[in-house]
Protein backbone atom coordinates (compact mmCIF):
# COMPACT_ATOMS: atom_id res chain seq x y z
CA UNK A 1 0.00 0.00 0.00
CA UNK A 2 0.98 3.55 -0.78
CA UNK A 3 -0.40 6.39 1.61
CA UNK A 4 0.05 10.29 0.54
CA UNK A 5 -0.13 12.57 3.10
CA UNK A 6 -1.18 16.45 2.65
CA UNK A 7 0.17 18.50 5.22
CA UNK A 8 1.22 22.08 6.57
CA UNK A 9 3.62 20.42 8.88
CA UNK A 10 5.53 17.44 7.29
CA UNK A 11 7.49 17.41 10.73
CA UNK A 12 4.84 15.94 12.79
CA UNK A 13 4.87 12.74 10.96
CA UNK A 14 8.61 12.19 11.73
CA UNK A 15 8.43 9.97 14.65
CA UNK A 16 5.32 8.01 13.45
CA UNK A 17 6.71 6.23 10.54
CA UNK A 18 10.17 5.35 12.26
CA UNK A 19 9.49 3.71 14.83
CA UNK A 20 8.96 -0.36 15.55
CA UNK A 21 6.59 -2.43 13.37
CA UNK A 22 5.95 0.57 11.26
CA UNK A 23 9.47 1.15 10.40
CA UNK A 24 9.57 -3.05 9.32
CA UNK A 25 6.64 -2.87 7.22
CA UNK A 26 8.71 -0.15 5.12
CA UNK A 27 11.42 -2.07 5.21
CA UNK A 28 10.04 -4.68 3.91
CA UNK A 29 7.72 -2.78 1.17
CA UNK A 30 4.43 -3.47 2.27
CA UNK A 31 3.95 0.23 3.05
CA UNK A 32 5.20 3.46 1.38
CA UNK A 33 4.70 6.47 2.80
CA UNK A 34 4.67 9.96 0.32
CA UNK A 35 4.39 13.31 2.70
CA UNK A 36 3.71 16.43 0.74
CA UNK A 37 3.87 20.05 1.96
CA UNK A 38 0.92 21.92 0.94
CA UNK A 39 2.64 25.00 0.78
CA UNK A 40 4.96 23.69 -1.78
CA UNK A 41 1.65 24.12 -4.07
CA UNK A 42 1.46 28.20 -3.83
CA UNK A 43 2.58 30.69 -6.47
CA UNK A 44 2.40 33.91 -4.31
CA UNK A 45 5.90 35.36 -3.02
CA UNK A 46 4.28 34.49 0.81
CA UNK A 47 3.56 30.71 0.27
CA UNK A 48 0.18 31.86 1.53
CA UNK A 49 -1.70 29.00 2.49
CA UNK A 50 -4.72 30.53 4.58
CA UNK A 51 -6.88 33.58 4.18
CA UNK A 52 -9.73 35.02 6.33
CA UNK A 53 -13.33 33.16 6.15
CA UNK A 54 -16.06 35.58 4.37
CA UNK A 55 -18.86 36.21 6.02
CA UNK A 56 -16.53 37.22 8.80
CA UNK A 57 -16.13 35.21 12.22
CA UNK A 58 -12.64 33.92 13.74
CA UNK A 59 -9.72 32.66 12.40
CA UNK A 60 -8.05 31.41 8.70
CA UNK A 61 -9.62 29.12 6.52
CA UNK A 62 -6.87 26.70 4.18
CA UNK A 63 -7.35 27.95 0.62
CA UNK A 64 -9.21 25.59 -1.56
CA UNK A 65 -6.07 26.29 -4.12
CA UNK A 66 -2.92 24.70 -2.80
CA UNK A 67 -4.69 21.65 -1.54
CA UNK A 68 -6.28 21.00 -5.19
CA UNK A 69 -2.97 21.34 -6.65
CA UNK A 70 -1.25 19.48 -4.00
CA UNK A 71 -3.83 16.28 -5.10
CA UNK A 72 -3.42 16.89 -8.60
CA UNK A 73 0.29 16.25 -8.38
CA UNK A 74 0.19 12.98 -7.16
CA UNK A 75 -0.21 10.13 -9.63
CA UNK A 76 -3.76 8.26 -8.69
CA UNK A 77 -6.26 5.67 -9.78
CA UNK A 78 -9.93 7.10 -10.43
CA UNK A 79 -10.57 4.70 -7.67
CA UNK A 80 -8.05 6.31 -5.32
CA UNK A 81 -10.09 7.14 -2.05
CA UNK A 82 -8.41 10.96 -1.13
CA UNK A 83 -9.57 11.40 2.78
CA UNK A 84 -10.19 14.93 4.51
CA UNK A 85 -9.66 14.44 8.17
CA UNK A 86 -12.11 16.76 9.44
CA UNK A 87 -14.46 16.47 12.88
CA UNK A 88 -17.77 16.76 10.38
CA UNK A 89 -16.56 13.41 9.20
CA UNK A 90 -18.40 9.54 9.20
CA UNK A 91 -16.74 7.86 12.63
CA UNK A 92 -13.75 6.21 12.01
CA UNK A 93 -13.88 2.64 13.44
CA UNK A 94 -12.55 -0.85 13.29
CA UNK A 95 -14.78 -1.52 10.48
CA UNK A 96 -13.58 1.79 8.42
CA UNK A 97 -9.49 0.82 9.26
CA UNK A 98 -10.75 -2.77 7.09
CA UNK A 99 -12.36 -1.06 4.54
CA UNK A 100 -9.41 0.99 3.94
CA UNK A 101 -6.79 -1.77 3.99
CA UNK A 102 -7.78 -3.35 1.03
CA UNK A 103 -6.81 -0.35 -1.22
CA UNK A 104 -3.44 -0.27 -2.80
CA UNK A 105 -2.88 3.62 -2.40
CA UNK A 106 -4.90 5.88 -0.48
CA UNK A 107 -4.47 10.31 -0.31
CA UNK A 108 -5.04 12.04 3.41
CA UNK A 109 -5.40 15.23 3.58
CA UNK A 110 -4.79 17.23 6.84
CA UNK A 111 -5.99 20.87 7.38
CA UNK A 112 -5.26 23.26 9.90
CA UNK A 113 -6.57 26.56 11.08
CA UNK A 114 -10.18 27.03 11.91
CA UNK A 115 -11.19 25.44 8.59
CA UNK A 116 -10.39 23.77 5.26
CA UNK A 117 -12.29 25.91 2.23
CA UNK A 118 -15.98 23.73 1.86
CA UNK A 119 -14.69 22.69 -1.66
CA UNK A 120 -11.81 20.28 -0.69
CA UNK A 121 -15.03 18.64 0.58
CA UNK A 122 -17.06 18.84 -1.68
CA UNK A 123 -15.29 18.62 -5.00
CA UNK A 124 -11.72 16.80 -4.15
CA UNK A 125 -12.16 14.66 -0.85
CA UNK A 126 -14.28 11.22 -1.90
CA UNK A 127 -14.10 10.56 2.12
CA UNK A 128 -14.46 12.33 4.97
CA UNK A 129 -13.45 11.09 8.18
CA UNK A 130 -13.74 11.72 11.82
CA UNK A 131 -11.57 9.90 14.72
CA UNK A 132 -13.82 10.93 17.77
CA UNK A 133 -16.14 13.99 18.76
CA UNK A 134 -13.37 16.16 19.99
CA UNK A 135 -11.82 18.96 18.59
CA UNK A 136 -8.05 18.97 17.21
CA UNK A 137 -6.11 21.92 15.73
CA UNK A 138 -5.91 19.82 12.92
CA UNK A 139 -5.93 16.62 10.79
CA UNK A 140 -2.65 15.70 11.57
CA UNK A 141 -2.72 13.04 14.40
CA UNK A 142 -6.12 11.54 13.50
CA UNK A 143 -4.12 10.65 10.04
CA UNK A 144 -1.97 9.19 12.30
CA UNK A 145 -4.38 7.09 13.73
CA UNK A 146 -6.39 6.25 10.74
CA UNK A 147 -2.89 5.07 9.39
CA UNK A 148 -1.64 2.83 11.91
CA UNK A 149 -5.39 1.25 12.51
CA UNK A 150 -5.15 0.32 8.37
CA UNK A 151 -0.97 -0.65 8.28
CA UNK A 152 -1.10 -2.76 10.88
CA UNK A 153 -4.15 -5.08 9.27
CA UNK A 154 -2.25 -5.22 6.06
CA UNK A 155 -0.91 -9.43 5.34
CA UNK A 156 2.84 -9.48 6.46
CA UNK A 157 3.20 -5.99 8.90
CA UNK A 158 2.37 -7.66 12.05
CA UNK A 159 4.20 -11.46 13.02
CA UNK A 160 2.26 -14.47 13.25
CA UNK A 161 2.43 -13.86 16.82
CA UNK A 162 0.31 -11.58 17.05
CA UNK A 163 -3.62 -12.78 16.19
CA UNK A 164 -5.34 -9.92 14.82
CA UNK A 165 -8.40 -12.01 15.72
CA UNK A 166 -8.20 -11.20 19.19
CA UNK A 167 -7.72 -7.90 18.96
CA UNK A 168 -10.68 -5.73 20.57
CA UNK A 169 -13.44 -4.56 18.21
CA UNK A 170 -12.69 -7.33 15.93
CA UNK A 171 -15.63 -9.87 16.96
CA UNK A 172 -17.32 -6.61 18.21
CA UNK A 173 -15.97 -7.15 21.89
CA UNK A 174 -13.66 -6.02 23.87
CA UNK A 175 -10.61 -8.05 24.46
CA UNK A 176 -9.88 -10.49 27.27
CA UNK A 177 -7.61 -9.79 30.25
CA UNK A 178 -3.82 -10.68 29.44
CA UNK A 179 -1.70 -11.54 32.33
CA UNK A 180 2.19 -12.26 32.74
CA UNK A 181 4.92 -13.22 35.19
CA UNK A 182 4.94 -13.31 38.01
CA UNK A 183 1.90 -15.47 39.04
CA UNK A 184 1.45 -12.98 41.95
CA UNK A 185 2.52 -9.49 42.45
CA UNK A 186 1.96 -7.39 45.28
CA UNK A 187 -0.46 -10.40 46.45
CA UNK A 188 -2.15 -10.14 42.94
CA UNK A 189 -2.75 -13.84 41.34
CA UNK A 190 -3.58 -14.40 37.85
CA UNK A 191 -6.47 -16.21 37.58
CA UNK A 192 -5.69 -20.05 38.30
CA UNK A 193 -7.34 -21.03 35.04
CA UNK A 194 -4.28 -19.43 32.78
CA UNK A 195 -1.91 -21.66 35.13
CA UNK A 196 -3.93 -24.58 34.14
CA UNK A 197 -2.45 -25.62 31.00
CA UNK A 198 -6.11 -26.65 30.01
CA UNK A 199 -6.58 -24.43 26.66
CA UNK A 200 -10.48 -25.69 26.16
CA UNK A 201 -11.19 -24.66 29.59
CA UNK A 202 -8.59 -21.13 29.23
CA UNK A 203 -10.65 -20.59 25.83
CA UNK A 204 -13.80 -20.63 27.37
CA UNK A 205 -12.83 -18.30 30.53
CA UNK A 206 -11.01 -15.79 28.00
CA UNK A 207 -14.65 -15.71 25.49
CA UNK A 208 -16.82 -15.54 29.09
CA UNK A 209 -14.34 -12.53 30.09
CA UNK A 210 -14.75 -10.72 26.88
CA UNK A 211 -18.53 -10.99 27.30
CA UNK A 212 -18.92 -9.93 30.94
CA UNK A 213 -16.21 -6.77 30.28
CA UNK A 214 -18.19 -5.93 27.51
CA UNK A 215 -21.38 -6.02 29.01
CA UNK A 216 -20.07 -3.75 31.70
CA UNK A 217 -18.04 -1.35 30.27
CA UNK A 218 -19.33 -1.47 26.54
CA UNK A 219 -23.01 -2.36 27.12
CA UNK A 220 -23.80 -0.73 23.22
CA UNK A 221 -20.96 -2.96 21.88
CA UNK A 222 -22.45 -5.64 22.72
CA UNK A 223 -26.29 -5.14 21.63
CA UNK A 224 -24.80 -5.19 18.27
CA UNK A 225 -22.43 -8.52 18.47
CA UNK A 226 -23.06 -11.85 17.25
CA UNK A 227 -22.78 -13.78 19.49
CA UNK A 228 -24.21 -17.78 19.82
CA UNK A 229 -26.79 -19.04 22.07
CA UNK A 230 -24.30 -19.76 24.79
CA UNK A 231 -22.73 -15.96 25.02
CA UNK A 232 -26.28 -14.52 24.83
CA UNK A 233 -26.86 -17.07 27.91
CA UNK A 234 -24.31 -15.45 29.48
CA UNK A 235 -25.41 -11.88 28.94
CA UNK A 236 -28.92 -12.77 30.41
CA UNK A 237 -27.07 -13.13 33.57
CA UNK A 238 -25.28 -9.83 33.88
CA UNK A 239 -28.68 -7.86 33.69
C1 LIG B 1 -9.64 19.12 13.43
C2 LIG B 1 -8.60 22.72 11.37
O1 LIG B 1 -11.56 13.50 14.16
C3 LIG B 1 -11.14 14.46 14.97
C4 LIG B 1 -10.62 15.62 14.20
C5 LIG B 1 -10.49 16.92 14.64
C6 LIG B 1 -9.98 17.78 13.63
C7 LIG B 1 -9.70 17.14 12.46
S1 LIG B 1 -10.09 15.46 12.59
N1 LIG B 1 -9.22 17.99 11.55
C8 LIG B 1 -9.20 19.21 12.14
C9 LIG B 1 -8.77 20.41 11.45
O2 LIG B 1 -8.81 21.56 12.12
O3 LIG B 1 -8.41 20.37 10.30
Amino acid sequence: MHIDILTLFPPMFAGVFSSGIFQRAIDQELVSIGIHNIRDYTHDKHHTVDDCPYGGGAGMVLKPGPVFEAVESIKKEPATPIILLSPQGRLFCQQVAQELSSYSHLILICGHYEGVDERVSEHLATDEISIGDYVLTGGELAAMVVIDAVVRLLPGVLGSAESLLDDSHVAGLLEYPQYTRPPVYREWSVPEVLLSGNHAQIAKWRREQAILRTGKRRPELLEKAELGPEARKLTEKLR
